[in-house]
């Protein structure tokens, strides 16, 4: 079936997903090598702290060397400008992907969005061979990293699951999220299907067992992902919490989706 995923990198460590990995995986590989260019507490047992800025190529090289996994997490996590957006996430994953390649590692679990497909609207109901349909330049990254794993996947051998990853957070906040949300029990569920599953190249939608979902997610279920959560537990708390606008309204990346829309919301199909 494949190689024994043993030493696993997790890269944006510092942050909320990647702290909450480093706990859920916590004693479940042989080593975990935790990176960020942000400050992490000290390593623990079977664990590795590096400190390192993915806009570095030959520093993110030097970090793939000898692991069996990546579950990549780093990067600027909402819309900014182009430059944020370039170096941390399209250069970032970049040099991410080539030291996979060069250093050989089995495979690439990467963190993905939802705004990857942000343009499509709360009434669709899409899966995981919906193309991509970017609502910002933050979306459009995502997609691109989507892209580039397809590309070393089937060209260069390095696996990818990209996670179209929803709303990841302690508890749903707003009625959007009896769509999106994803807790965080259910992302290390997630995320070890991606390390433990047989596959090439796969998408899938990082949710919980939501059955407002907008998205078909039975490819990841297929692959052996089984959510425990719901965000229908909390319906009665976010009811009412709705949508800002007609725009955030209509499409399924929300605020994301209307924040510097100018165009013609009957022009997107
Ligand atoms: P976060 O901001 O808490 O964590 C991201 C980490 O990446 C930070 O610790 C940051 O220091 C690090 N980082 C940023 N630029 C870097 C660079 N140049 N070099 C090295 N490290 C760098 O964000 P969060 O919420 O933990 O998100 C993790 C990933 O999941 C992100 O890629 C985000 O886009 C994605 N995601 C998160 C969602 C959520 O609901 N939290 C939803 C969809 C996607
Ligand atoms: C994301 O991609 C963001 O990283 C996160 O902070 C949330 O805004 C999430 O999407 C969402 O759509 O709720």
């Amino acid at each position: 079936m494949g190689r024994k995923i043993d030493k696993v990198l997790i890269t944006g460590a510092a942050g909320a997903l990647g702290s909450a990995l480093r706990s859920h995986l916590a004693g479940e590989f042989g080593l975990l090598r935790l990176s960020d260019i942000a400050e992490m507490p000290p390593a623990g047992g079977g664990e590795e702290v590096v400190t390192c800025d993915l806009a570095d190529r030959d520093a993110v090289a030097a970090l793939c060397e000898g692991m069996d996994a990546i579950v990549h997490m780093g990067g600027f996590p909402r819309e900014a400008d182009w430059d944020t957006i370039h170096r941390a996430n399209i250069l970032g994953a970049i040099n991410l992907w080539e030291g996979a390649r060069i250093q050989g590692v089995d495979r690439v679990i990467f963190a993905s969005s939802n705004h990857a497909i942000g343009l499509y609207r709360r009434s669709q109901r899409i899966d995981h061979t919906t193309p991509a349909r970017p609502d910002g330049r933050y979306g459009l990254s995502k997609a691109f990293g989507e892209d580039l794993a397809a590309l070393y996947a089937y060209k260069f051998n390095v696996r990818g699951f990209c996670l179209r990853i929803g709303s990841c957070f302690e508890e749903p906040s707003n009625e959007r999220m009896l769509h999106t949300w994803l807790s965080r029990p259910d992302l290390a569920r997630l995320v070890r299907t991606g390390l433990s599953a047989d596959y090439v190249y796969e998408v899938v939608y990082g949710m919980s067992d939501n059955p407002a979902g907008w998205w078909d997610n039975s490819r990841a279920r297929a692959l052996g992902y089984a959510p425990q959560d719901s965000a229908e537990d909390w319906r009665d708390k976010v009811e009412g919490i709705g949508p800002t606008n007609p725009i955030d309204g209509a499409f399924q990346g929300g605020n994301f989706a209307s924040d510097e829309f100018v165009g013609e919301p009957d022009r997107v199909p």
